[in-house]
């Protein structure tokens, strides 16, 4: 029994040293891939860019480029330095903003030469939306979504998700929820009700935006 626990020791020990051990996922990471939702603006026509915040915890310089590689209208490239505790604020144009229920190449691509965190501020006039960004590799392939509506018919509000892929080829299976009879999503020209399930085929930096003037929680 010694002789394996000493074994099994050295093993850890060893694994540790030549750093095979994988971190856990979370939300520092050298690529992130994201997309901004649409937004209202209540009370005036002034438009207000996409704004991403970037910083790292390490000690050195950390090279970091931003670009939307496939949406050239027009198209956005930066790169910048930053190291410990230094925030890096990012101004995109708002045509990279979703709009409707829609297909489109809006990704934002991300990369650092190590570990930085990443979030969003999708501003409007009287509406304001923050987002933590999750790196690709603490990314998965089953998600519920929970959203807001104001199903009331008094305001012009909708609940949405948004999808953006990082994989050419990747296949999207879509399911709303069942749980109000009167849920709607209309995609492609094509109306499906609860319960239905639909497939939407997307490529790297391809984005996707649902939206409903019903709940879309559960989706
Ligand atoms: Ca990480």
């Amino acid at each position: 029994m010694t002789c394996l626990i000493l074994s099994l020791c050295i093993g850890i020990s060893l694994a540790i040293q030549a750093g095979s051990i994988p971190s856990p996922p979370d939300n520092r990471g050298d690529e992130f891939v994201l997309m901004f939702m649409e937004n209202l603006n209540y009370g005036t026509n002034k438009t207000f860019p996409l704004e991403l915040y970037i910083s790292t915890q390490e000690q050195r310089d950390v090279h970091v480029t931003v670009t939307t590689p496939k949406w050239s209208n027009p198209a956005f490239n930066e790169t910048f330095t930053i190291k410990d505790g230094q925030v890096h604020k990012v101004l995109i144009d708002d045509a990279l903003r979703m709009i409707g229920s829609d297909l489109s190449s809006k990704g934002i691509h991300i990369t650092a030469d190590a570990e930085v965190v990443c979030y969003g501020a999708n501003k409007m006039s009287l509406s304001n939306d923050v987002f933590l960004g999750i790196p690709t590799d603490a990314l998965g392939t089953e998600y519920y979504a929970v959203t807001h509506c104001d199903c009331d018919g008094i305001d012009d509000t909708k609940s949405e998700v948004g999808i953006a892929s990082v994989y050419d080829g990747t296949s999207i299976t879509i399911t709303l929820p069942k749980s109000d009879p009167n849920l709607s999503v209309t995609y492609n020209s094509k109306k499906y009700g609860p319960g239905d399930s639909f497939t939407v085929t997307m490529d790297r930096y391809d984005t996707l935006q649902l939206q409903s003037d019903r709940d879309l929680t559960g989706i």
